[in-house]
């Protein structure tokens, strides 16, 4: 017979559970009496569900947010189903530390494109500092099954349970029962502190948003590249396309990374330190003029390459030549971002020394030219969310800048409560005392590290309504810091930067902030790659900036009004704000 869990977690003791070993605990009969059956209205814990395995000595590598490491685990995977829903089954993975190794903190993680997971890879990031760690497969099918996966229960049919469980429910869902089922697992008392957390990246970041601006379910939060506000941000994926079609431009794909070659070397030394990376990319803005790339000769050898985006896989032909007036056109107006038939600004866009990510063309060794290769994510996008057809084949025969910004009125509207994440005031996790870390490559060729700084700014200007900027700025910083990572690509560092730094142990940060108190003003990193490999660096909170003196010996984060007025977009093509 089994306890339930209330009755379980009052008889079991946390000192007997702390003494326990990981094979003591580690087992079904264990686990299914610590399950917490009752930890949310309506849902059931499937008690049969239950697989548990315990690894020894694992050794997990080191990640972009967290250092390698060894440890033991249990893992133990479950199922849950919505009450009233039929074929409903939602999968959870956890890890639990051993009973010695466990430290009262419990980690939800997140996923990445359209994943709602990253299969068991961020889980070692909680683990190793005794978190338990979970995971959701959002009810998808599988951890291996993504959103898009489920999001059409026909063609024209949305499956309105698998959305919502992707905006914002299948998280919360997880962190209640993780949060229940961790303090009954290690017979924690009510009267002791679980602390509890959350790390994920780009979709991962916008799942931790999803909870932060709802719920106040967790202590703490490292949020990396969100890719929220959500419908400018996948539509925003076919302005290179847009640009490209306007110019009537398809640059061999050498031509642009020659640019960007050029713009890195120039932008370089204009933080003060002549590195290899653009710290600054906001001077970049001020003082570099793309035009200066024309006429400077390229070359890249013939390869066989899988290229930037899902439909292209191709072999290419050797590039030479040299960068034309209408390469740097087009590099500019990807650079300005996306703006309707009258010139007003939709959207923001990438910072100069990110990767032409969305401006991949492909070869076609027909007729020895390159092509228009349409952005897989902002097809998808379109196709499935918009057209809600399962297809993959966006065309943009017909399609203006105006269609574009149709397209993100539509989404904008019909996923403004699931999916647009941008939900500006705060005061529901602040009030619980809840900290942020929200880190962004400053050279993201995905998510623009703008449109963090954006949101920053909208929650400053929400919630701080009557404060000056730089007072709204630090009340804002002593709880939610927004650090921009210099030459930092997509959340990892950049291939184009290799100096450039990364913020891997930011969750140590954050544990120190919310358990110890202790406040972070800059942000350590390290870098992961390269000839300088293992360099520390500072990271500076937003609206600081870096910037070195003394011909680089002398580091600052400095205030600089004209810097931050480059990150500031007016989208004024909008008559509602654009959080
Ligand atoms: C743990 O694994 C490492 C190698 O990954 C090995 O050197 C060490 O002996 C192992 N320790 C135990 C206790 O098995
Ligand atoms: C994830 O971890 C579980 C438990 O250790 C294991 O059974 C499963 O195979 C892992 N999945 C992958 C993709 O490695
Ligand atoms: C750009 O720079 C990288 C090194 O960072 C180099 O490998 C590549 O060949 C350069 N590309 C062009 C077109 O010059
Ligand atoms: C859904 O529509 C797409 C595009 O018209 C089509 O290719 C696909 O076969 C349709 N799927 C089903 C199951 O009808
Ligand atoms: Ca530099």
């Amino acid at each position: 017979m089994l306890l339930s869990a209330w009755a379980w977690s009052v008889a079991a003791s946390a000192a007997i559970v702390h003494a326990a070993t990981l094979d003591d605990v580690c087992t079904s009969a264990y686990v299914t009496a610590a399950l917490p059956l009752d930890a949310l209205t309506g849902i059931t814990i499937d008690s049969s569900s239950v697989v548990v395995s315990a690894t020894k000595n694992y050794s997990s590598a080191a990640g972009d947010f967290f250092e390698s490491s060894t440890f033991d685990f249990c893992a133990v995977q479950l199922a849950y189903s919505h009450n009233g829903l039929t074929d409903d089954q939602v999968l959870l993975m956890f890890w639990l530390p051993a009973p010695d190794k466990f430290e009262n903190r419990y980690l939800s993680t997140g996923g990445g494109g359209m994943a709602i997971n990253s299969g068991n890879s961020s889980l070692p990031g909680g683990v190793m500092y005794g978190a338990v760690s979970g995971a959701t497969d959002g009810g998808f099918g599988s951890f291996e099954l993504d959103e898009d996966d489920a999001f059409l229960a026909a063609n024209g049919t949305i499956d309105y349970e698998a959305m919502y469980m992707f905006g914002y429910k299948a998280h919360h869902e997880m962190s209640v029962i993780g949060k229940q089922f961790t303090r009954n697992f290690f017979g924690m008392a009510d009267s002791e502190k679980l602390y509890t957390y959350y790390q994920a990246c780009s979709e991962g970041g916008r799942e931790g948003w999803s909870q932060i601006q709802r719920y106040d379910d967790w202590d703490g939060a490292v949020v990396g590249a969100p890719a929220f506000r959500y419908a400018h941000q996948q539509v925003q994926h076919l302005w290179s396309d847009m640009a490209m079609k306007n110019l009537d431009y398809y640059p061999p794909p050498c031509e642009l990374e020659k640019i960007l070659n050029l713009t890195i070397a120039a932008c370089d030394p204009l933080d003060g330190l002549t590195d290899g990376v653009v710290s600054r990319t906001d001077l970049c803005k001020l003082h570099y003029n793309l035009d200066k790339a024309i006429g400077e000769s390229y070359y890249c050898a013939a390869e066989t390459s899988s290229g930037y985006k899902k439909r292209q896989a191709s072999s290419t032909p050797a590039q030479s030549g040299k960068v034309t007036a209408k390469g740097v056109e087009l590099a500019k107006a990807i650079i300005d971002g996306m703006k309707d038939s009258q010139g007003r600004q939709v959207y923001l866009s990438y910072q100069p020394s990110a990767t032409w990510s969305d401006a991949g063309t492909t070869y076609n060794s027909e007729t020895d030219s390159w092509e228009l290769s349409v952005s897989g994510i902002g097809g998808d996008w379109v196709d499935r969310f918009l057209e809600l057809i399962d297809s993959e084949s966006l065309s943009l025969d017909g399609v203006t800048e105006d269609t574009l910004k149709a397209w993100i009125y539509e989404g904008w509207q019909r996923y403004d409560s699931v999916l647009q994440t941008t939900w500006p005031d705060l005061s529901v996790y602040h009030g619980a005392g809840g900290k942020i870390l929200h880190v962004h490559g400053e050279s993201d060729f995905s998510v623009p590290a703008a449109s963090s700084v954006r949101y920053w700014e909208s929650v400053r200007s929400v919630m701080y309504p009557d404060l000056s900027y730089t007072a709204g700025a630090a009340q804002l910083n002593e709880w939610y810091r927004l650090y921009l990572i210099p030459g930092a690509g997509h959340c990892a560092p950049s291939t184009d930067q290799t100096n450039g730094p990364f913020p891997q142990t930011t969750l140590q940060v954050l544990i120190d902030w919310v358990e110890k108190g202790s406040t972070p003003t800059t942000l350590p990193a390290t870098v992961l790659q390269g000839s300088e490999e293992g360099k520390k660096w500072e990271l500076c909170a937003w609206p600081l900036r870096p910037l070195w003196t003394k011909n680089g010996a002398k580091f600052e984060c400095v205030y600089d009004q004209a810097s931050i007025n480059t990150w500031h977009w007016d989208l004024n093509a909008w008559d509602m704000p654009v959080y």
